[in-house]
């Protein structure tokens, strides 16, 4: 805290008396306050984008340099400009480009973290999550709960590109990770493709499952062409001002948040609109399934196209234009927030 009033002498004795109290691991509060407790969300992230043309060669690259087996998961972390170094996106997510070739496998393995997939690019490739697999399509938003077993195999002919979004930084900000390597390098299919959205995603749940509220679903896939279609079926009507027409992906046994750490949304905005300025305190990871348009974040103006990722630091005015019909995909800390009472928003 800047105090220029202050006498030259008392500054010093302060100075002084904070040099002592230092020595025994102390340090005066009234120094600190206001930076403490600031009178909004003063967030050190950095709104960024990352367009999917720039990048993808890098991608490619990857590919030629490493196989899957040896990286364990072939990913180019998105770092946010702001904290490089750190392997976060926000201070409380992570994203990264994950790459799979023709014939590899991602070895099983679980962790603590909770994980999302958003498949961006190439056919042919699955993910094992508790002894199921899931043929992945672009759009397909898939979840891997925290301490699931989960692997990956490409069984086609085309690289395949995802986008992975974890809770690995809020994990390690409460030192709570764990993890463990299978001896298994993929896991053995114990349920055909497609039970798990039978048995929990078809309006009906097994006779005798009671979720607690906070439980990830048991539904590990939720289809683009679902989403799509339903997403197309809510597009009449007036828009939201500030967020087109917009969805909460759900678990839904529960109606709450597919995995307790991260929520994740989708929303369409016809060709042509423009949202209202909006902001919340839960920092947001977009990503555009179709179309294109422009997000103003801030002061700062991004063009997207399909697949550019870009991210919103907490509490930064969003406005989102659309040129095209155009439908994003996005994941956040929100049901953290929401859990704690911290979640705010505001429509300007
Ligand atoms: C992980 O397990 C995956 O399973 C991807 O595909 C990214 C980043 C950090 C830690 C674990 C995956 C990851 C990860």
């Amino acid at each position: 805290m800047n105090r220029p009033d202050i006498a030259p002498e008392v500054a010093a004795a302060r100075r002084n008396f904070y040099d002592r109290i230092g020595a025994q691991s102390m340090t005066p509060l009234w120094e600190v306050l206001g930076a403490l407790v600031p009178p909004f969300p003063h967030s050190p992230v950095a709104p960024a984008i990352w367009h999917y043309a720039d990048v993808r060669e890098r991608v490619a690259e990857a590919g030629e340099l490493i196989t899957a087996a040896e990286a364990e998961r072939r990913v180019l972390i998105l770092e946010n400009p702001a904290l490089r170094g750190q392997s976060c996106i926000t201070q409380s997510l992570y994203a990264g480009l994950q790459l799979i070739l023709p014939g590899e496998v991602a070895p099983s393995h679980r962790h603590a973290q909770s994980a999302l997939r958003l498949v961006l690019d190439g056919e042919g490739a699955y993910t094992a999550v508790d002894g199921e697999r899931v043929t992945m399509s672009r759009g397909d938003f898939i979840i891997t709960p925290a301490w699931t077993w989960h692997d990956h195999g490409n069984l086609g002919n085309q690289p395949v590109v995802w986008l992975d979004g974890l809770d690995i930084p809020l994990v390690r900000f409460l030192d709570a990770g764990f993890s463990e390597k299978s001896p298994e390098e993929s896991q053995r299919t114990v349920r055909p493709e497609g039970d798990a959205l039978a048995r929990y995603g078809s309006n009906m749940l097994p006779i005798d499952y009671e979720p607690t509220q906070s439980a990830p679903t048991k539904v590990f896939v939720y289809p683009f062409a679902q989403t799509r279609s339903a997403l197309l079926a809510i597009s009449h009507g007036v828009p939201d001002a500030h967020l087109g027409f917009k969805q909460k992906f759900v678990n839904p046994a529960t109606g709450g948040s597919p995995m307790p750490t991260i929520g994740a949304f989708t929303q369409r905005l016809p060709a042509g609109f423009e949202t209202r300025p909006y902001r919340s305190t839960d920092g947001t990871v977009y990503v555009c399934l179709e179309g294109a348009g422009e997000a103003e974040i801030g002061d700062q103006l991004y063009r997207f196209e399909e697949n550019d990722v870009f991210v919103v630091p907490p509490w930064h005015t969003l406005c989102l234009r659309a040129r095209q019909d155009t439908i994003l995909f996005s994941f956040s800390d929100r049901p953290v927030q929401r859990a704690l009472g911290l979640w705010r928003d505001e429509r300007l």
